[in-house]
């Protein structure tokens, strides 16, 4: 562990094309902000970047789904996302985002620099193109049958059914998702990264922490499956990859590189550069020169990412760095693993999610158990789980039980003895609670919670937060023991002075965690500060000077200081609460109560049928996992159903009655062994059953909630 000059902090750039979940806040996040909060209290110059990633085909795609256009969709996005960091309390120095000039700018800069330095190859290949808008594909905007499971709606680049990874070419029967025509090939140049050319540096610095000799990291501080993930992307050997791409939306490549026009800079080259640009505009704002941040050994750059950024942060940006030849590499990249919910993958696909912004409506002030939660279950080194139920007992059995009944005891007793006036001790008194004097006692007391607290500083500082948790709420627990073993409520009477001893070393407790508590749940450390009738802090250097004190024997809230009234910190979650977030997830719909009780003008009944007529019809439940309008037909929607085993696509004649966006999740009910039919050029394979009113209206025969995918129908 070296101590720099300096510290750089990023979180990745979230793509503006839908809101957070849970699991990026645990993974990018809030471990973050715990580490930029730490070390601003212990008084390090550190800046926070965040910002929107707002180019690239993620965004294109979500704009052509919800008929808005690109600049809508980010500035919707960006506009939430500020507002949810803002609420969780992610505390970044600037919040920036991919769309503003001077990230332009920024990203055409250092693109003219690697073009001028000879770095790029240029390259012609053939892509795909769609003939009937006159576009290049990217490649989520191809569709076609999965060469190695025959999913027929597998993306260009991969099918979500079986996982695996290919090129576009590779499909059978491509479609463009643009047109539903058939995509053809045509040629086009690209500049691309010959990334094959940094293996041998990359490796020595991924493997030795170092470049050419010279001192760059310790390697061993690298998480094991960041190192792991790296090595097995080296030992694969490196390929050029494609710096540019043929869209309309993003950064252009400047228009001074000859070859430049239609061609936009691909996503991956500059959504990490944003961290400069946004670098940039802070130092602008704040008077501060952002080069001492970039272009200087004595700053340590620290990329806060999910364990699906590693290859883009750790191979393919550092390589854009050192070709680039004036910034410095990231010193460390603690990437986590996933947040999973409750026994399945987060999905937004399938809406299996929980939604930042919803939790922040729904539970207001419930803010800090959130992040107490996420950071006890933080994906630090494999994937971990959230449920509801565990985030109920997080909250009754820690938070309420542990730390809050501690503080409140203290508040309460201090308040009851001694008018809320800190008591003083005599120090010369003897203690009857152990050996030796209360003085002595207290010393000790006081250097075990500055090792503890050390403790606490050593888990933060090796981004193990979960274990930097877990040391405050031990000092909690100590607390705790203090009073449940000294019993100051009945030792008032027969010892009112060892009492005094004992109330002011469990206030120093409070303090403690006040201050200790403000990396993992701010408002929290806020309130307990309130408590002792003390400000808030100021994250400048507090923790340091809180530690230096603790070491000196020094008391931290002074005998005679008026403390506040006692509050409830935490207050108990109920069951009702969990269930009614569970019910939301799993959207039950509710049966719905008819309005009036007069029976609707009935269909006549169809002629009868017998039991092997019936028995041949194979119905099973399925969810909607994608809808979307059919062009040129204003009662259709392609839908992409979900079958457990299988995934397929069905048109339905229900755009009347859903908006595509409304059914994402829905489960329904599909009549599977349907002959396929090819409606307005879609291959539709099977029905998803309706219920018609007497005024035409449908609405889905709802599979049972609970029911898998995939259950036959009978
Ligand atoms: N937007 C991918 C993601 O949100 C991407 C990260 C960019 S970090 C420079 O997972
Ligand atoms: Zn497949």
């Amino acid at each position: 562990m070296r101590d720099f000059k300096r510290y750089l902090v990023t979180s990745a750039l979230p793509y503006a094309n839908g809101p957070l979940h849970i699991g990026h806040l645990a993974g990018a996040y809030l471990s973050a902000d715990v580490y930029v909060r730490f070390m601003r209290l212990m008084g390090k110059d550190i800046v926070y970047i965040g910002g929107s990633d707002e180019h690239g085909a993620a965004i294109t795609m979500r704009a052509l789904k919800d008929g808005l256009t690109p600049q809508e969709v980010v500035d919707k996005y960006h506009d939430l996302f500020v507002k949810t960091f803002e609420k969780v309390g992610i505390s970044f120095d600037i919040y920036h985002r991919t769309s503003d000039p001077l990230h332009h700018e920024t990203s055409q800069d250092i693109f003219r620099t690697l073009y001028k330095k000879g770095l790029f190859t240029e390259e012609e290949s053939e892509q795909y193109y769609d003939p009937e808008v006159n576009q290049f594909l990217a490649d989520r905007y191809i569709k076609g049958t999965c060469p190695k499971c025959a999913n027929p709606d597998a993306y260009g680049d991969q099918c979500e059914n079986c996982g695996s990874t290919f090129s576009p070419t590779e499909l059978i029967n491509p479609r463009s998702v643009l047109s539903g025509s058939e995509p053809i090939l045509k040629k086009t140049k690209h500049w691309y990264l010959p990334l094959n050319d940094h293996e041998t540096w990359l490796r020595e610095w991924i493997e030795e922490g170092t470049v050419d000799g010279v001192f760059k990291h310790y390697p061993d501080e690298w998480k094991n499956h960041v190192i792991g993930q790296c090595k097995s992307w080296l030992d694969g050997g490196l390929q050029p990859r494609a710096m540019t791409r043929d869209l309309d939306w993003g950064v252009d490549v400047p228009h001074d590189v000859p070859g430049h026009e239609g061609k936009k800079l691909y996503v991956w080259l500059d959504a990490p550069i944003g961290y400069i640009s946004a670098t940039r505009q802070w130092a602008k704002d704040n008077g501060k020169k952002w080069e001492k941040y970039w272009k200087d050994d004595d700053c340590q750059l620290i990329h806060f990412i999910g364990k699906d950024n590693i290859v883009f942060h750790c191979l393919i940006f550092p390589a854009v760095l050192k070709a680039h030849g004036d910034f410095v590499l990231p010193y460390n990249v603690p990437a986590n693993q996933f947040m999973n919910l409750e026994g399945a993958k987060i999905s937004t696909s399938r809406n299996w999610a929980v939604w930042v912004h919803e939790y922040i409506e729904d539970l207001p002030d419930k803010i800090d158990e959130l992040r107490y939660c996420m950071i006890k279950n933080m994906p630090e080194l494999k994937d971990t789980e959230f449920t509801w139920k565990s985030w109920q007992d997080a909250n009754n059995n820690e938070l309420v039980a542990n730390l809050a009944n501690f503080i409140n005891r203290v508040v309460v007793l201090t308040n009851k003895y001694y008018d809320g006036k800190v008591p003083a001790f005599d120090e010369d008194a003897s203690f009857t609670g152990s050996s030796g004097d209360d003085s002595e006692f207290y010393d000790s007391e006081m250097l075990s919670l500055h090792d503890e607290l050390q403790e606490l500083c050593q888990s933060i500082r090796t981004f193990d937060f979960r274990s930097g948790l877990k040391s405050l709420m031990d000092i909690s627990t100590k607390g705790n023991q203090l009073l449940q073993y000294n019993e100051p409520w009945k030792l008032v009477k027969e010892d009112p002075e060892t009492t005094k001893t004992i109330m002011n070393l469990a206030i120093q407790y409070v303090y403690v965690l006040g201050v200790a508590a403000r990396p993992f749940m701010p408002e929290t450390s806020d309130k307990i500060l309130a408590l002792l009738n003390l400000k808030p802090l100021k994250e400048k250097g507090e923790l340091l000077k809180l530690l230096d004190k603790l070491c000196e024997g020094e008391t931290l809230v002074k005998a005679k200081h008026q403390i506040g009234e006692p509050l409830h910190l935490f207050s108990r979650i109920d069951d009702s609460v969990v269930a009614t977030q569970m019910a939301k997830l799993i959207k039950e719909e509710p049966t719905p109560v008819p309005a009036t009780t007069a029976t609707p003008e009935s269909k006549p009944l169809r002629d009868p049928i017998t039991y092997d007529d019936f028995i041949k019809m194979d119905m099973r439940v399925a969810t909607i996992l994608a809808a979307e309008k059919v062009a040129n037909a204003d009662k259709l929607l392609q839908l992409t159903v979900d079958l457990g085993f299988e995934q397929r696509t069905v048109v339905s004649g229900i755009a009347n009655y859903y908006k595509p966006e409304e059914i994402i999740g829905q489960k329904v009910t599909l009549l599977a062994n349907l002959a396929p039919r090819k409606i307005k050029g879609i291959e539709s394979k099977g029905m998803i059953l309706m219920s018609e009113n007497s005024d035409g209206v449908l609405k889905f025969v709802a599979a049972p909630a609970g029911a898998e995918n995939g259950s036959q129908i009978s």
